[in-house]
């Protein structure tokens, strides 16, 4: 009986690769939009450089980790060189100097968690988000990047996961759900657990690349090129790999006791990390170590409202690709 209902699931999600597939296709930004988007950093470049000359501008964020889909916003980074410098201080004459330069919706949120200028391109249409300093989200921005060098399925799978978030409305840091960084990084966890593992554990290799940010060592193997061939012994298709992913947030993640970290490429519990209990605005409900500031739980966000909206939504998710003759549309639905 249970080999007769085996049978019958994988043929069932054989039969659904080609549209989770297209769907993966169809979030992929056209190169139009990549060149426009680097059409818009270089006018950037140019009227920072004019006010700051040693200034530097990055892409971080999904936009350069291979995980935006089309219409994302871009992000971009200001490093700026200086011990003494005040954001604010920047930001406000850095929104000054856009503003002048046409751009619109120019506004500098100097009281956020992190400090930006936002803004509009209105002959590109792009949106984007402007920091300071915030090398870190550099260097967690090339580990997404090397990572989906590795192995297609990844950016295939967190493509999917990510559209389902917005679709579900899961994807509300500010409404206690989680950012589209902590779902890549849940991705990425998933594929170093499966077995034969899809995706191997970078910063547990012998490190080819080394920075020091904050104090914080941020070290990998990142010649990545020389892994394509990681992932082939296993050979679970995407399909598969959507459903299992919804399976293992819905039922087989350990909530009370378990943290994923990506670091480690392992399970690490609660108790090591003294992430049992809640201390201030982080209640631990769900954790997801940041794979380079460890005390950092991007599930911190998740309070005891919305970690019931996001494991029921796991367990729909599961249910549907378990059970649903066309998921594809049902998974999607909006909330
Ligand atoms: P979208 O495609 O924009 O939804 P994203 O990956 O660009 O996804 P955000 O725009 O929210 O995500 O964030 C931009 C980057 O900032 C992603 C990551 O490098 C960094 N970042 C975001 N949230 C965190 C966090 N909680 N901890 C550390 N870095 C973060
Ligand atoms: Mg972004």
């Amino acid at each position: 009986r249970t080999f007769k209902l085996k049978i019958h699931c994988r043929i069932d999600i054989h039969r659904l690769n080609a549209p989770f597939l297209a769907i993966y296709e169809s979030l992929v930004p056209a190169e139009e939009e990549k060149a426009q988007q680097k059409q818009l950093l270089a006018l950037l470049e140019r009227l920072v450089c004019k006010e700051w000359p040693k200034a530097r501008l990055y892409l971080y964020g999904s936009c350069a980790s291979s995980f935006g889909v089309s219409r994302s916003d871009i992000d971009v980074c200001l490093a700026i060189d200086g011990g003494d410098i005040n954001k604010s201080e920047i930001l406000l004459r850095l929104a000054d100097i856009l503003q002048s330069d046409n751009l619109q919706n120019v506004q500098a949120l100097t009281r956020a968690r992190v400090p930006i200028v936002k803004l509009m391109d209105p002959v590109t249409g792009i949106s984007c988000d402007i920091c300071i300093n915030n090398v870190l989200a550099v260097i967690n921005t090339k580990l997404l990047r090397d990572y989906a060098q590795i192995d297609a399925r990844l950016r295939q799978l967190a493509f999917i996961v990510k559209h389902w978030a917005k679709s579900r409305g899961v994807n509300e840091t500010y409404q206690g759900t989680l950012s589209s960084y902590a779902y890549v990084i849940m991705c990425i966890h998933f594929l170093q657990q499966r077995r034969p593992a899809i995706l191997p554990c970078l910063q547990e290799m012998e490190p080819t690349y080394s920075v020091t940010v904050d104090d914080i060592e941020c070290a990998f193997f990142d010649q990545v090129g020389k892994l394509c061939d990681f992932g082939s012994r296993n050979k679970e298709t995407i399909a598969q790999l959507v459903w299992a992913f919804f399976n293992y947030w819905a039922y087989r993640h350990d909530y009370a006791n378990s943290v994923i970290s990506v670091r480690t490429g392992s399970i690490i519990s609660k108790q090591e990390k003294d992430w049992t209990r809640r201390i201030g605005n982080d209640r631990h409900l769900i954790c997801i170590e940041d794979p380079f500031e460890v005390s950092h739980d991007l599930g911190r966000v998740v309070d005891k409202y919305s970690i019931k909206v996001l494991r029921e939504e796991f367990e729909r998710a599961a249910g549907i690709m378990q059970y649903d003759p066309n998921p594809c549309v049902k998974l999607f639905e909006p909330y």
